[in-house]
This record gives structure tokens, sequence and C-alpha cells, in this order.
């Protein structure tokens, strides 16, 4: 197992429209960023990864591309890009660009040029038929594809209408690609976050997804496609090796049983990905909109399966949310009488877990899902084309979908990072593009920073204790009590540590009876020290403790 700077490394996550505007227009941008970048320093990540910032007409906020090397005008210019680059690496912080090159917008020229006649030479840059060849669903609801009046075709995009996928096939296209990723790197950006990459190799025989199962569908036939290898280690070939970067996968249809042959080391593919088996465990038969309850035991599983699967060949990105979840404390946690607590106890998993954590902008201060009151406060594609797909279906229930969307919703990671209790939380001067979390007044990084206990400090101490501790980074991982639902319990250990974390997943108290060796030392928690040794665990209690090897 090689140890290098990116699997020691802690990222942040940054969602630029949501995260800091700088001349009052309720948009996020490049400026804002680099007003906070002391603010992170602070914190103490290293990395920082950018969701897109490239020109985009935004039908998807930046999952959109309509120009790779161009700075998206919302957010400011290529110089802003430069300065926050120059800001961050000042700071000892790495910098990683979100790449999506499984599809690009409908306003990129290349599709512009595609869609205008048969024989254009950019034709084949993206998929056409002259009838849909099967039933294929997109992630944002109604049919994959998408007839074009101009040539009377129909173009595949697996997200929105305006999100057309492009054709990996076409050795023409990788280059490009390839050219413009050098691009970047040769800029001094530290890597890329590659937007569903397991995508990007087509079943061009076109075989009809499962009617009834989209999840099963994604895994079995949008992803891990013929040739997803061959174009991974050309990208390898052609870009990553090249440079000392990181490439981090979005491993949307990975499995446990496939995930070496994308991160393993001799693979040469990927770097890291982060896998989504336990992001999908409230999606009912629905989708996102149609949450079911889940089990801590499931919960857990999922870790173990993984961490077996990755071993000491490969290595992954743990992630307890992002932009495209509702936030952690209210999924996992409890955002009520326990939010602060059970921030902190995810915070334990999160940065006591085997792989690179991810923290997602705002997590660090608690912050929670918001409360949809109206369809018209809902900002997200999804969302909408969601709702527009139950009227079809004939279900007109507003409060419940808007209750789906509050459980569910991706709008809930969206909302404005909460910087002050000053007007929109301090995040613009101007009318925030989305609506302001209803809770900014006690949840706010102004009011973090300056409490010694909060959730911001938490995460601090965690951070410095990971680093101090390089067995919580590289130490096995053994789970213990798997079948228990309310804890959640592991040992990490190697030569140069042993460590016991104990996450009491619950209101009750916990016995810790059988659990704790006599001989140990409480290293961090989310309560003060426990007085005696058997101290039940309290509620939502976080406990790491250090063990005789
Ligand atoms: O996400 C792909 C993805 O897996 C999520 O969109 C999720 O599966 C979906 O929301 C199902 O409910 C990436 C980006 O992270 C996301 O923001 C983009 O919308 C998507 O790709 C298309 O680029
Ligand atoms: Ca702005």
């Amino acid at each position: 197992m090689t140890r290098t700077w990116w699997k020691e490394a802690v990222i942040y996550q940054i969602y630029p429209r949501s995260f800091m505007d700088s001349n009052g227009d309720g948009i996020g941008d490049l400026p804002g960023i680099i007003s906070r970048l002391d603010y992170l320093a602070h914190l103490g990540v290293d990395v920082l990864w950018l969701s897109p910032i490239f020109q985009s007409p935004n039908d998807d906020n930046g999952y959109d591309i309509s120009d790779y090397e161009a700075i998206m005008a919302e957010f400011g210019t290529m110089a802003d890009f430069e300065r926050l680059l120059a800001e961050a690496h000042k700071r000892g912080l790495k910098v990683l660009l979100d790449i999506v090159v499984n599809h690009s917008s409908d306003e990129h020229p290349w599709f512009r040029q595609s869609r205008s006649s048969k024989d254009n030479p950019l034709r084949d840059f993206y998929f056409w038929q002259p009838a849909p060849p099967n039933n294929w669903k997109s992630f944002f609801g109604g049919s994959a594809w998408q007839h074009d009046p101009a040539t009377g075709a129909y173009y595949l995009h697996l997200f929105s209408r305006k999100q057309p996928d492009l054709n990996w096939e076409n050795p023409r296209l990788r280059r490009e690609i390839y050219r413009m990723m050098r691009f970047w790197l040769d800029k001094g950006v530290d890597g890329f976050r590659l937007d569903v990459i397991p995508l990007i190799s087509k079943r061009t025989d076109w075989p009809d997804a499962y009617e009834d199962d989209f999840l099963r569908t994604v895994y079995e036939i949008y992803a891990n496609g013929p040739r997803v290898h061959e174009y991974l280690q050309e990208m390898h070939r052609e870009v990553f090796a090249r440079y000392d970067m990181m490439a981090l996968g979005e491993g949307i249809g990975v499995t446990p049983a496939n995930c070496l042959d994308y991160v393993g080391e001799d693979r040469r593919e990927l770097h890291v990905l982060y896998h989504f088996d336990h992001m999908f465990l409230n999606f009912g038969a629905g989708g996102r909109f149609d949450p079911v309850p889940w089990k801590l035991t499931d919960f857990k599983a999922v870790f173990r399966r993984w961490d077996e699967a990755i071993g000491e060949e490969g290595w992954i990105n743990i992630v307890l949310d992002n932009h495209d979840f509702p936030r952690m404390v209210s999924r996992f946690g409890n955002d009520g009488p326990w939010r602060e607590a059970s921030a902190k106890l995810l915070a334990t998993l999160l940065l006591t877990m085997r792989g690179t954590p991810c923290i997602y902008q705002g997590s660090e201060l608690g912050m929670t899902n918001a409360r949809w009151h109206r369809l018209d406060e809902l900002r997200d594609i999804e969302a909408r084309n969601a709702w527009a797909e139950w009227q079809a279906n004939g279900r007109n229930d507003v409060q419940a979908f808007l209750e789906a969307a509050s459980v569910n919703g991706r709008d809930n990671a969206r909302t404005p990072m909460q910087w002050t209790d000053a007007p929109h939380a301090g995040f613009t001067t101007g009318m925030p593009w989305i609506k302001v979390n209803e809770n900014y007044p006690e949840v706010n990084a102004r009011k973090a920073m300056a409490d010694a206990d909060s959730v911001f400090h938490y995460y601090r101490h965690l951070m410095a204790l990971r680093k101090a501790h390089p067995t919580l980074i590289y130490g096995s991982y053994r789970p213990l009590r798997e079948d228990d639902e309310q804890l959640f319990a592991y040992e990490r250990r190697d030569a140069d540590g042993r460590y016991l974390v104990l996450l009491n997943f619950g209101e009750a108290e916990y016995p810790v009876e059988g659990l704790v060796p006599a001989e140990h030392r409480w290293l961090i928690g989310n309560y003060a020290m426990p007085t005696t040794a058997d101290e039940p665990l309290r509620p939502w209690e976080a406990r790491v403790l250090e063990l005789d090897a």
C-alpha cells in the first residue's frame, strides 16, 4: 500500500453557486471563494473540490458545460480563477476541478455543429439514432432519447435534455477531452473530480433497460460499459500519468465486485472513487422522491463490504453528503434536539473511516435540510422534472411531493452557506438564487468559530487527530457488533497503533460492557471525557479511544 498525499488529505467540497457571493447578484462566485480561503485554511482541510466552474447555461447548475476552457460568466473570469488557484496554493490548499465529460451542454459548439446536419464532421461527437433504439430513461425523468427537428433524428441524454451524452467511441472526441484536461493541469490544478465517469462507455447494441428498476439499469446497463477501462487507461496514459495529480471518480454504478478494476493501484486508471451504496439506501422503488426507511445494519454493512473489496489494493473517498444528497445530519443524524451531537458523531465517522474523507460545505457547521413549503422554492431540475412526472402519472399531492423533497431533494444541500446571522446569512447582499435555510441565526460560521465547543472546532480537532495518528488513515478496519441497530463500532489498527471508535446512533444510552478494554485512553469525543471506564454512551455520543496495540 503506497502512501500518498491524496490518501492523507481531507477534501472540502465547494458548491460555488452557494458558497459566497462577492458582487451582490445573489450567486456565489470565485472572488467569494477567495475571500473565504482563510476560513478554509483555519478549518484545516487540505484539498478543495470545486463543483463545475466552466461556462454553462446552468440547466443543471454547471454540470452542463458549454465551454470547457472558459469560466462561467456568473462565477467570474479566468483571471479570478488563476488568482484563486494562486491564493489557495499559498495557503497549502490543493484544488480539484469537477469536470463533466460524460456529456456536454446542448449549447456547446460541438453539439451545435453535430445537430446541424447528418454529415457534419462533428456529428459523431454525440449519439444519434433515427428512432429510439430502446426504452432507456433519463436520471431526470422521461425518455433518454430526444427528438431533434434539425435532422429529424434522436440524440441520447442520460441526464437532462440539455445534457447530450458525448460519444467516447470517437477517438477525436477523446483526444479533445485529454487536451482540455492537460490545459487545466498545466495551469497548476491538482486534479479532477470526474463526474459519472463509469457511464462514458455505452453499450452500443442498445439493450433495453429494466422497466421497473432504474437503479439496476444504472448498475447493469448504463455503467461499466464494454470499453470504460480502455478509455480510463488511455486517459491515465495521456493525462494523469504526466502530473502529480488526483483523479477522483464519481463512482455511480461501481460495486465492491468491480471497484478494483477502477482504482486498483496496478490498473493505472483512477486514483480514488466514491460510491453510492449507502447514499441510495433510502431511495424507494420510485427513486429519490420515494424515500423509505433505512437500517443502521444496512448502512454499516456497506462500509464493511467496501473496505473488504478495496483491501490493500485500492483506495476510496468517504462521503456522507454532497450537492446531490440531503444534509447528512438530517439524513443519518438528528437535526432536532441532537443536531450538534449527531453532527459531531457523523464527523467522527467521516474522519476515522479508512479512505480519503470529503467534507461537504456547511457540514462543519452542522447545517441541516431546509423545509420546502412551495414548489416555486425548488431550483433543482431533478425535482422540477420529478414533479412533472408525478403529475403525468396522476399524482397531484403537492404536500406529499414537498415532504419527499424536504427529506431527499438535492436543493437541501444547495441552500447558501451560512456565514453570519446578518440577512441572507451573510452569503449575499442581494437576493439569493435559492432561499437561505431559516435556521441561519443559530447555525452560522461566525457563531461556530466563537464557540470552542462547536461542530466547527470539533472538525478541526478531528482533523488534527487524524494527522497525528496515521493509523486512522492507513490502519485496517474491523467492525464490531455488526447486527446492532444502534451502535456503529469499529477498530482501526496497524503496527503503529490500535483505536476503537464508538458511535451511538440514537437517543437511548448504550452500555459499553464488553466493548472497552480495561487499558485505554480517551482521545476525543462529542461529550466530556467519561468519568468512569464503564460510563454508558450518552445520546448520539461518539468516542475515539486509543488501545494498547
Ligand atoms: O451526479 C450523478 C448522480 O449520480 C446523481 O445525479 C444522482 O445519481 C442523481 O441525482 C439520482 O437521483 C452527477 C453530479 O454530481 C450531479 O450533480 C449531476 O446532476 C449529474 O452527475 C449529471 O451531471
Ligand atoms: Ca456573485
